[in-house]
């Protein structure tokens, strides 16, 4: 069951400049930074808030590392916005094998690293009315059995 925003994700040419716009702007502050190398991104999550489930929500700053990620591709594309949006879940698995079988492709066959140790997938946009969708289980949660 998806419970909630995990994090939206935002694509950016420069990481520091769109932090500092963000903290600066809103008073937000980076709780985590990272490299994803797999996903060819650096990130800085900011976090909005907690969450009645023990998890909370974040925006996800996202900078390609590589001009063949994902995000630097989408960049070229259309500039900086927002890329991608993801829901909170406690299982992943299930809840991305539930959405396939509704016809939905889901990109991963099994889900991948996330930020802080959580286990994600993607939703293709073109069978979201135009939003790439993340599903994230964080690293906090026991995942059940299947
Ligand atoms: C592409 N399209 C999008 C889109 N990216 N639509 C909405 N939002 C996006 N972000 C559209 C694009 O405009 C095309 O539509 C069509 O999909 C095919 O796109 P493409 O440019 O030809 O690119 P593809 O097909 O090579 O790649 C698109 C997909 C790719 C979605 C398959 O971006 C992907 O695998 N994304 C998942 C991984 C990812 O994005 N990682 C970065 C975040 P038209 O022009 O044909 O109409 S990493 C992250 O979030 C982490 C680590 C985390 O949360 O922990
Ligand atoms: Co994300």
């Amino acid at each position: 069951m998806l419970t909630r925003i995990d994090h939206i994700g935002i694509a950016c040419f420069d990481l520091e400049k769109t932090v500092e716009f963000y903290t600066s702007t809103y008073g937000f502050s980076v709780f985590h930074t990272e490299v994803n190398e797999e996903q060819g991104v650096r990130e800085a999550m900011l976090k909005i808030n907690n969450t009645d489930d023990g998890g909370a929500s974040y925006l996800q700053l996202l900078e390609p590392i590589r001009e063949d990620s994902t995000v630097a591709k989408w960049l070229a594309k259309n500039g900086e916005g927002v890329h991608h949006i993801a829901f909170g879940t406690a299982d992943v698995d299930g809840d991305a094998a539930a959405i396939k079988d509704k016809g939905v492709r889901v990109l991963y066959e099994e889900p991948r690293h996330g930020s802080m140790g959580s286990r994600i997938t993607f939703l293709h946009p073109k069978d979201c009315h135009g939003v790439l969708t993340e599903l994230v289980t964080s690293a906090a949660v026991e995942a059940p059995e299947h």
